[in-house]
């Protein structure tokens, strides 16, 4: 029973979903955001990540779920904002990052980043200049198509 099996995971991402409010030791309020790691999103698009771009606030954390298997979630190599810290997450797990320098943050999964699986953290206010350096960065295979519907949409969030 292949197809129950898969829509009872669906459900729990669906429930993953919501944003969980924590709080830090310092009183200040950060919100953990989820992104799932998914062989197809409710669009019929094939290995992404869902939502592929998200814009948080500094000192949020964005956790990386393994709601199919086979995905993890890693920085890619120059869409780091001077200072940030690079992460990759195992295959097949899930990863919370936790980001404290604002700007733009590429990443991908390490076995499908050339089929197009990548994603966009915004974290506060990103400049135009900061998404233009992000998009310097070369792309390949369906990355390259991806990316440009992503910052587009990162675009779309800064104003
Ligand atoms: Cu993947």
């Amino acid at each position: 029973m292949k197809i129950t099996r898969r829509d009872g995971l669906k459900l729990i991402g669906a429930t993953a979903l919501a944003t969980v409010p924590l709080k830090s030791f310092a009183g200040s309020h950060t919100t953990d955001h989820v992104v799932e790691m998914l062989n197809k999103d409710a669009s019929g698009e094939r290995q992404v990540f869902n939502p592929p771009v998200i814009k948080i606030a500094e000192g949020d954390s964005v956790t990386f779920t393994s709601t199919d298997r086979g995905h993890n979630s890693a920085s890619t190599k120059d869409m780091l904002p001077d200072g940030a810290a690079e992460w990759k997450g195992d295959i097949n797990g899930n990863i919370t990052v936790t980001f404290d320098v604002p700007g733009v943050y590429g990443y991908h999964c390490t076995p499908h980043q050339s089929t197009g699986m990548v994603g966009l953290v915004l974290v506060g206010d990103v400049t135009q200049e900061q998404i233009d350096a992000a998009k310097d960065v070369r792309q390949r295979g369906k990355a390259r198509s991806r990316y440009e519907d992503y910052f587009a949409m990162a675009e779309e969030k800064m104003g």
